[in-house]
């Protein structure tokens, strides 16, 4: 059966994003992600999910038409071509600083990806098989994701008519611990990340105990982004050692990671300071981290995620997954990948409860006891909402926003703000 690409159709969508602040800044009110649509000669069409920010449109649009003829299951040639068509000056900003610095490795590992999920997609149709069987069968048939706690703002400082979430302001404690509460009640999820680096760390560790006081015995992590120096990362290592999971980028940069590695039991895990092939070496080698997050999105796929398992079991390396704003489709795709790895025993992170709009057919993807069950049908085992899809692509029209950018968003409030990091040293 002849499957070639004949066309690939992109749509940036904008959707409504809490005030979540975060080291650098707050959430903007949109945020951004674009929908990947690849068509066959077979009829067939597969679907993905990537950013929408404008340094990654470019790179999509720039390879999109490379993509035209490939057949869906020759995904090394997927590779060559994406290459070819990128050039030497590939744009490699980084969507945010907040996963680490860019490369041009990464960015043509990030378009790969965005392209192949839709052509793995495709192979699972045409095969009628789900994409975890194409990734070598499942390890699990339901995969546990993490309640991603942030400290957040009732509203957007913006114009008023922009429609709030009902969450409430979280700044203290006691705020955490009813978010916690509420997505622990709503959605099962069994271990909880917080999302750190935005109150003076000594708050923040309050905050964990906190959570230990009120949830005991489910595992606790806490991600300041890099914006503690290396005496503060120390200093808080030492009051949650023992009450952590694991302590998620304490510190900017693989040495100074080694550093605070060195002087803790905590085990350390990053999604900033290796997050790619290249990093993985001087990483493994200053034994900067015990813990990988994946992130198929920027680690090149899904099957390129499966390669760096094999690199992390080889090291004695344990592997979560990182997240970013994401919709279903991403979500789909992150459940396969990581039910496909059997080492990737850490509930995984996602941003998911976050976001009240979607481009996938209502209920598909549902929360169970903080697990979702591995979709069976063929492919991603989701389909696209079209009109949902028109209507939150118009909201990327109108809305205005192009970039994520955390640093202006936290200006509108405090003008002089910077985002420097680190900010507590
Ligand atoms: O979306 O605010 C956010 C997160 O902080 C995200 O950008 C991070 O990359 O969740 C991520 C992380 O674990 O570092
Ligand atoms: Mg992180």
């Amino acid at each position: 059966m002849s499957l070639k690409i004949t066309g690939v159709r992109i749509t940036p969508v904008a959707v409504q994003d809490p005030p979540l602040l975060t080291a650098i800044g707050v959430h903007q009110p949109y945020a951004l992600r674009s929908v990947l649509e690849v068509e066959t000669d077979a009829g067939l069409t597969g679907i993905g999910e990537a950013y929408g920010d404008d340094p990654t449109l470019e790179r999509l649009h720039r390879a999109a038409p490379a993509l035209i003829g490939l057949d869906v299951f020759d995904l090394n040639s997927l590779h060559r071509r994406v290459v070819g068509a990128l050039g030497a000056a590939v744009p490699t900003e980084v969507l945010t600083p907040l996963v680490g610095a860019g490369s041009q490795g990464k960015a043509v590992a990030a378009t790969v990806a965005a392209f192949e999920v839709p052509c793995l997609d495709l192979q699972g149709k045409a095969v009628g098989r789900p994409v975890v069987d194409l990734l070598g069968g499942p390890a699990r048939t339901e995969v546990p994701f993490s309640a991603y706690l942030f400290y957040r703002w009732a509203g957007h400082p913006v114009a008023p008519g922009y429609p709030e979430d009902d969450w409430g302001e979280a700044l203290d404690p006691d705020g955490i611990v009813a978010q916690a509460r509420r997505m622990v009640d709503r959605y099962g999820f069994g271990s909880l990340k917080l999302k750190g680096g935005v109150l003076p760390p000594d708050q923040e560790v309050e905050t964990v105990f906190a959570l230990r006081e009120a949830f005991p015995g489910r595992p606790l992590r806490i991600d300041p982004n890099a914006n503690w120096s290396v005496p503060v990362a120390l200093r808080v290592a030492e009051r949650l050692s023992g009450v952590l999971e694991y302590l998620e980028d304490p510190v900017g940069g693989i040495p100074q990671m080694a550093e605070v590695a060195r002087a803790t039991d905590l085990p350390l895990a990053t999604n900033m300071c290796v997050t790619s092939m290249e990093e993985l070496p001087p990483g493994i080698e200053q034994g900067a981290v015990r813990v990988v997050l994946s992130d198929h999105h920027f680690w090149g796929g899904l099957r390129a995620t499966q390669r760096l398992a094999a690199v992390c079991e080889t090291f004695g390396l344990g592997m979560s997954m990182h997240s970013n704003t994401h919709l279903g489709v991403s979500l789909a795709a992150m459940t396969h990948v990581a039910a496909a790895i059997p080492s990737l025993t850490y509930a995984c992170d996602t941003h998911r409860p976050w976001q009240r709009e979607d481009v996938i057919a209502p209920g598909e993807l549902t929360f169970c006891d903080g697990a979702l069950a591995v979709p069976t049908g063929p492919g991603l085992g989701v389909s696209l909402d079209h009109e949902a899809l028109a209507r939150l692509h118009a909201q990327y029209e109108r809305c205005g926003v192009r970039r994520r950018d955390d640093v202006a968003a936290m200006r509108v409030v405090h003008p002089d703000w910077t985002g420097k990091q680190p900010r507590f040293s």
